[in-house]
């Protein structure tokens, strides 16, 4: 089904500080309210942190929408509200910290876009498996833009050590 998108909008949720599935359930509410339907969910998946040591793991999950016609940026600007609006504190210390909630837009399309304040695709998609393992559960065909090649061969190439496991209700 998600074949038929032609311009999918891939979303990836993340959070690791607080309740995080409450937290995720709540940012899904506000992607549907976003776009004005239900997005496509992949399961979530339970991973340590990439880059960085915190107390709780993370769960994450990729979203798929139909397409975004409106200024990327402006969809950018609605993720970061939504981040705020779930208690999101943006820290000016250098690297990666905790958060409650990450929305970060993964791919539009096959748009490449490079803004001071975008780039999509999202440019670490092929080296983490927190990204890679919901996105080809939706979406295992989509040709990664600028590698060329699909997100399944971009897991398969993946090189990331990390323990993935799914979370079951
Ligand atoms: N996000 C990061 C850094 N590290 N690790 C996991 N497991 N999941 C994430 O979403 C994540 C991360 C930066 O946004
Ligand atoms: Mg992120
Ligand atoms: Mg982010």
């Amino acid at each position: 089904m998600t074949q038929d998108y032609n311009s999918p909008v891939v979303i990836l949720l993340g959070s690791n500080l607080g309740n995080r599935e409450q937290i995720l359930e709540e940012a899904r509410q506000s992607l549907d309210e976003l776009f004005g339907y239900h997005l496509l969910y992949s399961r979530i998946c339970i991973t340590p942190p990439w880059g960085f040591s915190a107390d709780q793991d993370f769960f994450n999950q990729v979203a798929v929408a139909e397409t975004w016609g409106d200024v990327p940026e402006k969809l950018l600007d609605a993720l970061l509200r939504i981040e705020e609006n779930a208690g999101r504190h943006r820290s000016s210390s250098v690297g990666y910290s905790s958060r409650t909630l990450d929305l970060d837009i993964l791919y539009m399309g096959s748009q490449i876009i490079h803004t001071p304040r975008l780039r999509v695709p999202h440019p670490r998609i092929a080296e983490r498996r927190f990204t890679l393992e919901p996105l080809c559960e939706l979406l295992p065909h989509f040709k990664h833009p600028v590698h060329g090649v699909s997100n399944t061969t971009l897991l398969e190439q993946c090189a990331d050590p990390s323990q993935i496991t799914w979370n079951v209700d």
